[in-house]
């Protein structure tokens, strides 16, 4: 089995924003092992948008997408962690509620794909892309520190 550090890109988009769930769903990225080397609120642009969402351009659901994460503010992160891509996307669940896993985070929390509460990089490539959509790389990644975990591991 793949064991790889990998950094993936996670944001709460506005439905989780409005109805106060920021804390619950940190908590399960939190609980899962994950670790959180950028967080910031911010309102989307809608160059920001569009750039995200390139990929669903001209489709049904394009304008309504674009439209929906500029109508709150989201909370974007960086998120390191052992196969962060997939595990992530598997915490998550499928991108319709109705599809996802008992248990996932859209499962849980989400009342409809329009609004399914949060978002995460499904390659290391889109990854690398999206973190640059949100973040300065070079200054807002907080690398520099150790888990308790990786400080246990280190002590050994
Ligand atoms: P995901 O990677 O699970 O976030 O899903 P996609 O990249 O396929 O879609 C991005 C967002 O578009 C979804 F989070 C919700 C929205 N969407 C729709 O509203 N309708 C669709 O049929 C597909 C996606």
């Amino acid at each position: 089995m793949k064991i790889e550090m990998e950094r993936t890109f996670v944001a709460l988009k506005p439905d989780t924003v409005q109805r106060g769930l920021m804390g619950k769903i940190i908590t399960r990225l939190e609980d899962k092992g994950f670790k959180i080397i950028a967080m910031k609120m911010l309102e989307v642009s809608k160059e920001q948008a569009e750039d995200h969402y390139a990929e669903h351009k001209g489709k049904p659901f394009y304008d309504g997408l674009v439209k929906f994460i500029m109508s709150a503010p989201i909370l974007a992160m960086v998120i390191e962690g052992v196969n962060a891509v997939a595990e992530v996307r598997h915490i998550l669940g499928a991108t319709d509620p109705d599809k996802a896993d008992v248990g996932s985070i859209r499962a849980d929390f989400s009342p409809i794909m329009a609004c399914n509460s949060i978002h995460a990089s499904d390659s290391v490539e889109s990854a690398k892309r999206e973190m640059a959509i949100y973040f300065d790389l070079d200054k807002e990644l907080c690398t520099n520190w150790k888990t308790m975990m990786e400080l246990v591991i280190d002590a050994r």
